[in-house]
């Protein structure tokens, strides 16, 4: 089959098919390869790349390391930093990285498309985001990352278990988005699929030493084969907010990059009311879309004032 001048100029792809919907309704996951292209990820990358080379110099210029590493690729090159010295790492992730890379990511046409065939047009950016650099497991980085999720094992949960009650009745979907192939190795996703149809199970939090982020109770963890599910550069992997997934140690010698966003309608409770998700799209309120960066920077710095004493999980 050949396409035609006209659909060549077509979106690579606008939204999921009724299939994929199908699939995602039925397994509670569904892997999208060929979402995004380099042009949508390339921006957030070298936005990274701008962190972990500024925590380089910082760490250069306090003596900490001899080097500053310029010569190791992306996947690499916070490896022997956060060896040095865990702070190397802090800048990566929400909220301390609002930069205008993600702000406009977040807003990325090709995202928004096939998030909407799921949760409709009023799409609300959930607070409840992730960017993460998934160590190489070795016990030698600095502070407490060896022992963080971050180097090792992120235990079988359920997003919906994080949140506060308020979310039960709404869709949150949640994007896993790899900066680079994520397969087995390096500790791609692992889900038991079909599980969503069952309630929310108990959450524990182990102690730090056992990785201290909330997990399904060993006792009430469903009866279901785990699906591994390898994602190329590019693609993503949809996850219901009740299906239960984590990943494996990374196994490889390089970092496993990737993005946990979470969408939800905007008419519906998000279950973090007291951190600053945004408005990305609406045909309802368009006024209300936060398209200026400076208004979530704005939100943010509020809410590190209101946040204080609130309460962010329901166990
Ligand atoms: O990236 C990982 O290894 C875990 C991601 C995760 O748990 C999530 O997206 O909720």
């Amino acid at each position: 089959m050949t396409l035609d001048a006209q659909e060549l100029r077509l979106p690579l792809m606008a939204g999921l098919t009724a299939k994929q919907v199908e699939f995602f309704n039925a397994e509670g996951y569904l892997h999208v390869p060929d979402a995004l292209t380099a042009s949508d990820l390339d921006p957030v990358q070298a936005e990274l790349e701008q962190i972990v080379d500024e925590a380089a110099n910082r760490l250069v210029d306090e003596g900490a390391i001899d080097r500053d590493y310029a010569a190791l690729p992306f996947p690499k090159r916070l490896i022997p930093l956060v060896k040095a010295d865990a702070s190397a790492a802090a800048g990566i992730n929400f909220p301390a990285n609002l930069g205008p890379a993600i702000f406009a990511f977040l807003h990325n046409r090709r995202l928004l498309d096939i998030v909407q065939s799921l949760v409709g047009e009023e799409i609300y950016a959930n607070s409840c985001q992730h960017i993460r650099a998934k160590l190489p497991a070795t016990g030698d980085y600095a502070g407490n990352l060896s022992s963080n999720e971050w180097a090792r094992s992120t235990a079988w949960h359920q997003d919906l278990g994080v949140l506060l009650p308020e979310a039960d009745d709404t869709l949150i979907v949640t994007s896993w988005i790899p900066l680079v192939d994520a397969d087995a190795v390096n500790g791609t996703l692992r889900v038991l699929p079909g599980s969503h149809h069952e309630p929310l199970r108990r959450h524990v939090r182990p102690s730090g030493e056992d990785g201290g982020s909330y997990s399904v109770a060993p006792d009430e963890l469903p009866d279901v084969e785990p699906v591994t599910v390898p994602v190329e550069r590019g693609g993503m992997i949809l996850l219901h907010c009740r299906t239960p997934h984590g990943s494996d140690p990374n196994r490889s010698d390089h970092i496993r990059w990737s993005m946990d966003l979470r969408w939800n309608d905007a008419r519906m409770p998000n279950g973090r009311p007291q951190l600053p998700g945004m408005l990305v799209r609406s045909t309802e309120t368009p006024e209300l879309v936060v398209d200026d960066r400076q208004q979530w920077l704005a939100a943010w710095k509020l809410a590190q004032v209101s946040r204080r004493g609130a309460r962010f999980y329901r166990w």
